[in-house]
Parts: C-alpha cells; structure tokens; sequence
C-alpha cells in the first residue's frame, strides 16, 4: 500500500489550520483527535477545505496508519504519548505544526521563547516590526497558529513566532534568524517529567542556528548565560541585574545600549506604558531583537512607547466602589503568579488554582509578603495550594467551588482601597478552555458589578 497520506494530530487551532495548509498544498489529510466526545460535524465545520479530508475521532484505524508518510502534532500533544510512541514504531516521521508552517515559510523567522513574557516580548516586537516593514506576520503560542500565515509568506515577509517548550519538541529544520530565551524557571514538568528535558526544549530554538544568526539571551538568567557558551548562534545579551559592556541594560531607570564598554542611555521606564521588572527585560529582548536585525534604533524606541500592556497580563480591569480589579489570568505557573503579586500595591484578594502540571507553590506563598488578605482557592490544585500556605504559616485562605463563587468571595471581602487579583499560578483547563476564556469571564463579573 502506497504511503501518501499526512496525519494531523488534534482538531483545536492548530490542527485545523495545519490541515488547511496541506490541503492548499495538495496533500492528502487525514485529522484525528483522541477525544471521542467531539461532535465530527462541528470539527468539519472549522475546515476551510472540508473536501476529501478523513476525521477520526477516539482512535485511528490501524489501517490508516499504514497509508500515513508523515505525522504532524499539536502541541498539545505529548511525544511520549503511546499514541505518538506508536506512529514512531510504524516508522512513520513525526513533526510539529510549527516545524511544518517553517518548510513553507519564504521570509525571515523571528523566535521567541521562554517560560514567562514570551507574550508580550512577542507583541511587542511585532509591533517594532510591523511598524517599520510591510509584511508581518505575528503567530505561534500567542494563539495565531504559524500554518495559517505562512501561505501569505514570501522572500519579504517577516513571521514573528511566540514558540512554547511544546511546540520546541517537535522542530527539525526549524532555523530562526533571530531567536530569543527570556528566562527559564520551572513550569510544564507533568509533560516534560525534569526540568533537564524541559531546558532542553527551550534552547531547542536554537538547534539550527549557526554564527550567521542570532540568540537573545538573559544575562541574569545563569542556566542561559552558561548556555551562551554552548551555542552556535551569535549572542546577544539583555540583563536587569547590573551593566553589561556589550549588549542591553536596565539601570538608573532607563534601558542602556553598550558597545565595547561605551553605554548609551536609550529609554526611560516612564516613557512606556508597561510596568515592572520584568516588563522592562521583556522590552530589551524586543530592542535586541529589533536592533540586530537591523531596524533603526529611533523607529525602534517610537514603536517601545507607543506600545501598550498585553491582555490577560497584570491587566486593570476596573475600580469598583473603591476596590481595583486586575487580571492576570495569564499567571499560569508560579514564576509568572509571582510577578504579578509583587506589582500589586495594595492589600490584596487572591483567587488561585487551577489545573494539576505538578508544580511547587512555595515561591509563590512566599511572595505574598504580608500584602494577601484572604486567597481563595479553585480548581485541582487548591488542596495542594492550600497544604503548602499552611507549611509557610499563611491560613487566610478560604475554598470556593466554582470561579463564580471565588469572585463572589472576593467582592464580599473586600474593602475601599484593596485590589482583587486573578493571578492563579495555574494553568485553566480543566475549568477553561484556556486562561483567555477564563480571564474574559473574569472581566465580565467586574464590569457587571
Ligand atoms: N489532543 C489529542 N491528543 C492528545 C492531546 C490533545 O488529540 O494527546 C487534542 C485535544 O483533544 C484537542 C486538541 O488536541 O482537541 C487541542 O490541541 P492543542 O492542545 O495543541 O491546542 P490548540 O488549540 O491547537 O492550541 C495550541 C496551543 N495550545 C497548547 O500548547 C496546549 C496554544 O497555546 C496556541 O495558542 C495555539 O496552538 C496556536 O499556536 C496555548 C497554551 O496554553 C495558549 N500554551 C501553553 C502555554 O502558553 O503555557 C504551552
């Protein structure tokens, strides 16, 4: 039996438009997804060329497989899978939906990674870049899947790829000629079991860079300072923790340029619509990015201070008799959660929890530095969550049984001059689609208060 049938692994955003590409390219598809509760109808439905496309949901025909040449994944879906093990064993070759939009990609790929801020460095960088060229494309894990641009692509285009760990697993030729790591702390380690694997996913981005192309690396962060020296890709640095001679700098207030030991003051923090820390390492990736790519430094600082705060991400909602409201349901794992409790200044009510990855809170309880009131907690996580508050003396937290009554609690506890944070160091599904749906439906109870 002939070979000549691609498989597509998973119905959501990303197997959709992968399977939509191969069409156009004149592939033979065949669409499955391990849910069998799916209504198959509904899933045709999302297909732009439903035509000649098989759908099998639950499991795949073992006949089937025997017709596939290639697999492609969602990144939802783990390589250990013994689905995934299986088509392996079938001698069948396995990419992800990232690595196929790559082999049709005719531009110049940027690549962003890193456990947090890869959002807003992102779209950020989007941004400088749209700004200044005429064709960009802003895709990946920021929820715009890569397969359903680059059928726009040629040689002038420029995609700028949000890239999860996930997706980094399943790269082969996959060659940036800017790639960038923010920072890596724990997070994912349910799909990639240590944190040595999931390390190894993340500098994955520069698997295929040689000295022609470029990494952006964390100076601050030392598994990626050490990972400088490892990589073939040229460095360039950013650093909030002190000078650098080469490379970008927050200090004294303002983001520096060095060259060769000469700094140059380039931005200061209040000249940007983004606050925190960590939000000024994310705008030096995006200069770096920018800057060594070419874009002239002026164009570049003009698109920074125009740019503004990405939602879902320590987003202000609402002042409400006195009490402010922020989402940040973009806060999915501890590090993240973090980060949003330390740019909170007032008395704070807490709603966290959420879907099991096997993380540790106690960074997170230790953050909390007085500044908690009450946090109330959701989802699988919550006894977890609640047995290590109790480990670091923190018992001001209370259950709730559905995000509803969570905020309810919230609302009812709180007093003039307090904020309420969704910041639930956890990922939502489980009780979400994904934490967008969750911290609309958050926004919702605000704006109807
Ligand atoms: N599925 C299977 N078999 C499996 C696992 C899942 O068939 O073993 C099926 C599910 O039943 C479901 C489908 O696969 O129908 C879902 O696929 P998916 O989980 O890959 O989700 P997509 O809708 O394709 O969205 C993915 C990213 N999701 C994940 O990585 C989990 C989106 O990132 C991304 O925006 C989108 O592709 C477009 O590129 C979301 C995310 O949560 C925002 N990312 C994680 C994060 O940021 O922490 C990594």
């Amino acid at each position: 039996m002939d070979r000549n049938k691609i498989l597509v692994v998973g119905t959501g955003l990303s197997g959709i438009s992968a399977c939509d590409l191969l069409k156009e390219k004149g592939e033979a598809c065949v669409l499955f997804d391990s849910n069998d509760k799916l209504d198959k109808q509904a899933v045709f439905d999302k297909l732009a060329k439903k035509e000649g496309v098989e759908l099998y949901l639950g499991t795949l025909p073992d006949e089937v497989k025997k017709e596939l040449k290639l697999a492609v994944l969602s990144p939802g879906v783990p390589v250990d899978s013994a689905f995934v093990i299986d088509l392996k064993e079938a001698g069948i070759p396995i990419i992800g939906e990232v690595e196929l939009a790559y082999k049709y990609d005719r531009g110049t790929v940027i690549a962003i990674t890193g456990t947090n801020g890869k959002t807003t460095t992102t779209a950020l960088t989007g941004k400088i870049m749209s700004d200044h060229y005429d064709k960009v494309f802003v895709v990946g894990n920021i929820g715009n899947p890569y397969t359903g641009e680059v059928k726009k692509s040629d040689e002038s285009s420029i995609s700028v790829a949000e890239i999860s760990s996930f997706q980094l697993e399943t790269i082969v030729d996959f060659k940036p000629f800017v790639s960038a790591i923010l920072n890596i702390t724990p997070d994912h380690l349910n799909r990639h079991h240590t944190i040595e694997k999931y390390i190894e996913a993340k500098e994955a981005i520069c698997l295929n860079q040689t000295a022609d192309e470029y990494v952006v690396l964390n100076y601050a962060d030392e598994e990626l300072r050490e990972f400088a020296k490892r990589t073939a890709a040229s460095v360039v640095f950013f650093s909030s923790a002190g000078k650098l001679d080469d490379g970008f700098f927050f200090e004294d207030g303002a983001i520096y340029k060095a060259v060769s030991g000469k700094a140059e003051r380039l931005i200061e923090a209040d000249e940007m619509n983004i606050i925190g820390m960590h939000n000024m390492e994310n705008a030096m990736a995006a200069i770096a990015i920018a800057d060594v790519y070419g874009v002239p430094m002026e164009d570049i600082l003009k698109s920074v201070r125009e740019f503004k705060a990405v939602e879902h991400r320590i987003e202000f909602v609402a002042e409400k008799n006195g009490v402010r409201y922020y989402n940040d349901s973009k806060g999915t794992n501890v590090d993240a959660a973090i980060k949003g409790i330390k740019a909170m200044n007032r008395p704070t009510l807490l709603i966290g929890g959420g879907y099991d990855k096997g993380s540790e809170y106690d960074e997170w309880i230790e953050a909390f530095d007085g500044k908690v009131k009450k946090l109330v907690l959701i989802g699988a996580t919550r006894n977890a969550i609640a047995e290590c508050a109790k480990k670091h003396g923190f018992n001001d937290y209370v259950f709730a049984d559905s995000f509803k009554e969570a905020f309810d609690i919230c609302v009812s506890s709180a007093e003039n001059g307090d904020c309420v944070l969704l910041s639930p160091a956890c990922a939502s599904w489980g009780m979400f689609e994904n934490y967008e749906q969750r911290g609309n439906i958050f926004k919702e109870y605000v704006n109807s208060l």
